[in-house]
């Protein structure tokens, strides 16, 4: 590959696509897909109780901390401000980051650095680039598939083979529920971590493992437990964090890295928190004991339907090991595919019910989507069953059907779809409530635990539970009578439980706190019902920065 002319010297501009995001608008903006990891799609129909946050965009950062250029970050911009960077500053280069949804905006972006700031070369990188045919679709000079440190490495004249730097990342920012913005102390939020990108199980329909070389392949950053653990120490120390969101496909299915990484916790006493996606299988070959000293206090798992054959899921009873886990003090948040090819108007009102009936704690729901880049997407195809009027920005999963089913229409799709986040809400309550059943019974298990990590991060999470989160357990045992009138009944059973546990502060905080989390989860409920929707805020960052030569 041809490097850049200026090698480390040259001016790099990231930028994430330009926002408002949750809005219909020409470049693809969607009011049904906001800028949120849980209102998006996890918590959507749970109303006030539906925790929101933002996420920064890691694959950037990730791109940042690691070239010697003098490098500007641009994260959720406005139009405005993008022009504005690309007038005041000089960049020999310009760096877009996007998913396939947001193509709109890559384009308008292009057009924009071609007029404002015509000397630089346009680099496009991220999941847009999966899409066939993309550079007829923009006007960009680069476009890249897969890992993008590696290549930007290479462009620059750098080692792309040098260690991964890890930037020190927040995972959440601004986070909200019930009407109340949580406090943003240091510590207070976990860290994300990022061990690898890709997942090597290679599902037909999954299109990160596709972006990274599909079955078989997956970048790691950090090969070895040793190196992780390293890794861990330095953010743990620069953002006094004692819990991580890792950021890994499928974590748990690198047991030798994850063992090693345990050993280290052990040896240096870390009681640390981990948030992990992994697929059944995966999970399946740690003991429970494994789990819980390892710090899996999340676990984002995938509970397709047992009639799809997905290899993660095979020969393991789902239903057993949710309940396991729960008890075990690990929050599980399932994913459901919604419009699978054997789905019938007949038996899919029973899969929602049946994928309910896990009573995770999170349930996301996703429609069965051929992605452009995966091997479902050319299946489809092939096929001639892809409707190729659909707009990119609505094929994400959480709209309508981009393809022909065989018994489902497109109105269908969505119609299943939103009642099947409405069902899990109305059947098993707001995830909060279930998030403090875990942890109670969490808590319980492992209170008098021997290893004192264990007993320490239980107890750190559970201090929560004996304050503020009793008192939300107070107002959502009010509200959800309702929607049901038996969960409520339940939501109250474990408030009363955790005020035995903890008499004082449970309940000292549900008098005093617990009318004011009332309010302002009315309050929320009517703004919500009167449009409100949030947009992250803008972040500029320079690394190796200085005047223009
Ligand atoms: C965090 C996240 C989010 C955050 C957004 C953060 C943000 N600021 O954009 C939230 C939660 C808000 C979100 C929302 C959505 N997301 Co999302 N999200 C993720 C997630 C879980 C992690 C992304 C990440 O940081 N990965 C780690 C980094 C290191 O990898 P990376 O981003 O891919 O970056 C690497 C390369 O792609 C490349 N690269 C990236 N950018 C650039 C730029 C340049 C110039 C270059 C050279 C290279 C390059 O280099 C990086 C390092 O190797 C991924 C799943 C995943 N595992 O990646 C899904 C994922 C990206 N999201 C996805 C989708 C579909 C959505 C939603 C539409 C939700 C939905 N309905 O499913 C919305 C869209 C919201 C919107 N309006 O834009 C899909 C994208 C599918 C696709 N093919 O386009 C993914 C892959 C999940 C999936 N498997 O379906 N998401
Ligand atoms: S196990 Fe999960 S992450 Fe891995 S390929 Fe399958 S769906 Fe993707």
């Amino acid at each position: 590959m041809k490097t850049h002319p200026k090698g480390t010297q040259a001016r790099v501009l990231l930028s994430s696509v330009f926002g408002p995001y949750a809005q219909d608008d020409e470049f693809g903006s969607r009011a049904i897909n906001p800028m949120e990891l849980y209102h998006n799609q996890v918590t959507r129909a749970q109303g006030s109780f539906s925790l929101r946050m933002f996420h920064r965009s890691w694959g950037i950062m990730m791109i940042q901390a690691n070239i010697s250029a003098p490098c500007s970050l641009l994260d959720f911009p406005t139009r405005d401000v993008f022009a504005r960077e690309l007038t005041t500053q000089h960049y020999d280069m310009v760096g877009i980051s996007s998913i396939i949804v947001n193509v709109g905006k890559v384009r308008e972006m292009c057009r924009m650095v071609r007029e404002l700031s015509p000397g630089s070369t346009i680099v496009v990188g991220g999941h847009v680039a999966a899409i066939p045919g993309l550079e007829k679709l923009i006007d960009a000079d680069h476009i890249v598939r897969g890992e993008g440190i590696s290549w930007m490495r290479r462009y620059l004249g750098e080692d792309e083979h040098a260690p991964i730097r890890h930037p020190a990342i927040v995972s959440g920012l601004q986070t909200r529920i019930m009407g109340m913005r949580l406090p943003e102390r240091k510590g207070g939020t976990a860290a994300t971590i990022i061990p690898s990108v890709g997942c090597p199980m290679g599902c037909n329909f999954c299109t990160t493992s596709a972006f990274f070389g599909g079955k078989g392949k997956f970048v790691n950053f950090y090969e070895t437990g040793d190196q992780l653990f390293e890794v861990m120490c330095e953010i743990e120390s620069e953002l006094e964090v004692h819990s991580f969101f890792v950021m890994d496909e499928n974590f748990l299915l690198h047991r030798a890295r994850a063992m090693r990484l345990l050993e280290r916790m052990k040896q240096a006493g870390k009681s640390w928190g981990l948030a992990v996606f992994a697929s059944a299988n995966a999970i399946r070959k740690y003991t429970m004991q494994e789990l819980v000293e390892l710090g899996i206090s999340w676990v984002w798992m995938g509970l397709e339907s047992p009639v799809a054959g997905y290899g993660k899921l095979q020969g393991t009873d789902l239903r057993q090991l949710t309940r396991e886990l729960r008890e075990h003090g690990i929050r599980v948040q399932g994913s459901t595919i919604i419009g699978l090819e054997h789905h019938t108007r007949n038996n899919i009102v029973e899969e929602i019910e049946s994928a309910a009936g896990y009573q995770t704690d999170f349930h996301q729901f996703m429609l069965y989507t051929p992605v452009p880049g995966t091997p479902l997407y050319q299946e489809i195809a092939a096929q001639g069953r892809l409707l190729s009027e659909v707009d990119f920005a609505d094929i994400h999963g959480q709209y309508k059907f981009n393809f022909q089913h065989e018994a489902l229409s497109r109105d269908d799709s969505k119609r299943f779809l939103d009642w099947a986040f409405w069902r899990d809400f109305e059947r098993n309550g707001p995830s909060l409530y279930r998030m403090c059943q875990t942890m109670l019974q969490g808590w319980k298990r492992y209170k008098h635990y021997p290893d004192a990590r264990v007993r320490e991060r239980f107890a750190r999470e559970v201090k929560k539970l004996g304050s503020a989160y009793n008192a939300a357990l107070w107002v959502m045992e009010r509200e959800f009578r309702k929607v049901n009138r038996t969960v409520s009944e339940r939501i109250r059973s474990l408030r009363e439980e955790v005020e035995k546990e903890f008499p004082i502060t449970a309940r000292a905080t549900a008098a005093v706190l617990g009318p004011i989390l009332l309010w302002t989860t009315r309050r929320e409920e009517r703004r919500l019902a009167s449009g409100q929707t949030y947009e992250p805020p803008t972040f500029l960052e320079r690394r190796n920065w200085g005047p223009a030569a």
